[in-house]
């Protein structure tokens, strides 16, 4: 897979066919950070504290709507007026892996009303192409109330130990990646997928997007197999975004944990593109 890595984001802004990549690579220009904050607190006052405080130097911010204790309209309200007062995009890290109909309904109805305020969805691809094909169909659709800034990462490889999203299984996230293009941001992987094997070819205008979780600058994993990198090396492999959840929420002093990695990440973004700060 060609990739985009060594190319600026206002570059790869200026000529991305997909309005939310412009919309991410401009906020990430604008405010020189390439943060996503894994905000994985339990309550909606937590969650919107965290947001407006952190909320300067982030580009997006990356939620588990579920584990909220006290979910309500409130929490939506909160976070479309932070991601407004901040200009920083949502994430909502759903991991959507079910058959097409029920995967749409999740998406778009229900309690969580995700389609509503979550500009970044994810989806892993076990149930095979129907799933990217249904999340695409719904948020594409002519009658799609909420714009059209919204997309998809597909979870091409996971940090945790053991993961079986390897070989094949990242191979196939890359040809599904290139069958929606228009949908696909990118993908939630350890690297760019530059040497990933792939049936459907290449199109010499693709330009996913890179999107790094498990990123911690102090520690190397957790007691439950999560397995760390730094900012430095996660932007080194290729992510384009790096995401930090731990490392920045449960600091001593998350704001100045926050700036820290933004400082780092851009510095690591700036050398990689030959930039300077
Ligand atoms: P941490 O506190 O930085 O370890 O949090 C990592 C976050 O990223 C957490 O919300 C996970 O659910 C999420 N995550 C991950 O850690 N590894 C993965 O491969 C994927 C998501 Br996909």
């Amino acid at each position: 897979m060609s990739s985009k890595s060594q190319i600026p984001f206002g570059t790869r802004a200026s000529s991305h066919p997909n309005p939310l990549a412009r919309k991410l690579f401009e906020v990430a220009e604008a405010k020189k950070s390439n943060v996503t904050v894994s905000a994985d607190v339990t309550t909606t006052k937590e969650l919107l504290d965290l947001a407006d405080r952190l909320g300067p130097y982030i580009a997006v911010i990356k939620t588990h709507i579920d584990i909220l204790s006290d979910f309500s309209n409130e929490t939506i309200t909160g976070l479309k007026a932070l991601s407004e007062k901040h200009n920083f995009l949502i994430f909502e890290d759903r991991k959507f892996i079910d058959i097409g109909n029920t995967v749409q309904k999740q998406y778009h109805e229900g309690a969580l009303r995700i389609s509503e305020w979550s500009h970044i969805i994810n989806c892993a691809i076990l149930p095979g192409e129907g799933i990217v094909e249904a999340l695409a169909q719904t948020a594409q659709a002519p009658d799609f109330p909420y714009g059209s800034d919204r997309g998809l990462l597909i979870l091409a490889e996971m940090t945790s130990k053991g993961s079986l999203a390897t070989g094949d299984y990242t191979s196939a996230s890359v040809d599904y990646a290139r069958k929606y293009q228009s949908f696909v941001l990118g993908f939630v992987s350890t690297r760019a997928l530059t040497d990933v094997p792939a049936s459907v070819s290449a199109n010499e205008n693709e330009d996913f997007v890179v999107f790094t979780t498990g990123v911690n600058l102090s520690s190397k994993g957790d007691k439950l197999g999560q397995q760390y990198q730094t900012p430095q090396s996660a932007i080194g492999r290729g992510a384009d975004f790096i995401i930090a959840g731990r490392g920045i929420y449960a600091a001593a002093d998350p704001v100045e944990a926050a700036k820290q990695y933004q400082q780092q990440g851009w510095a690591a973004y700036l050398d990689r593109v030959g930039g300077s700060q």
